[in-house]
């Protein structure tokens, strides 16, 4: 499947109601979010499902394919564009056996030798971070902009960076020939999603300018 990574947004819905959250992400995707990721940590199964369904219908609106972090059985139930998976999550190659040839599946890296393993088993994209330390609820510790640099040189697959990036902070990503950026905070704690989600992808797109992808 054909994607573009470069203003990927990946939700937190734990900070608020569920039709305040639905609106941010519809904001968001008018302002020109490219790829949306649902990532849920808290919910029951059922739970993870109806939300994803209702956000699917938002995301096929806007033409910007959905992807489920984490969980390979919600993505193939509701038929989801696809899934990013982790370290401790389903390998890829299993996940990639799971889901076919033409869902996309993401996974995050850390360094050179674990990006190497995901491409090798069959990912699509690599998120790559934390860039900057984050206020979102997650384990993740720093990666430096040098292997961030070195994951993108030595793959063939797009690769987005993650982690505290903002419109302020993300001119440090330029020149390392990233397809992306992926934001949590940024967006979803936004005053005004859509305008963020707009002057991001005006930022991103001038950063990415002159990069390989
Ligand atoms: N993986 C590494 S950092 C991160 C994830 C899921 C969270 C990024 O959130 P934010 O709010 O953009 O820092
Ligand atoms: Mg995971």
């Amino acid at each position: 499947m054909k994607f573009n990574s470069s203003l990927y947004l990946v939700t937190d819905s734990s900070l608020m109601e569920e039709t305040d959250f639905l609106q941010r992400v519809e904001a968001a995707l008018e302002g020109g979010v490219t790829l949306l990721q649902l990532r849920e940590k808290q919910r029951t199964t059922r739970e993870y499902l109806t939300l994803a369904q209702k956000v699917h219908a938002l995301a096929r609106r806007y033409g910007v394919p959905l992807l489920i972090d984490d969980r390979v059985d919600i993505a193939l139930a509701m038929d989801a564009d696809g899934v990013h998976l982790g370290q401790t999550d389903l390998p890829i190659a299993m996940a990639r056996k799971l889901l076919g040839k033409d869902k996309l599946i993401g996974a995050t890296a850390k360094t050179v030798a674990q990006a190497q393993e995901a491409y090798e088993q069959g990912a699509d994209y690599l998120g790559v971070g934390a860039i900057y330390p984050t206020t979102t609820k997650v384990q993740t510790t720093l990666t430096s902009i040098q292997t961030l640099k070195e994951i993108c040189r030595e793959l063939p697959i797009p690769v987005n960076a993650i982690g505290g990036l903002n419109k302020e902070n993300m001119e440090v990503l330029r020149g390392c020939g990233i397809a992306g950026i992926c934001v949590v905070s940024a967006i979803m704690k936004a005053e005004d999603p859509k305008r963020e989600a707009e002057l991001l992808r005006e930022r991103i797109e001038s950063l990415r300018k002159g990069e390989k992808q």
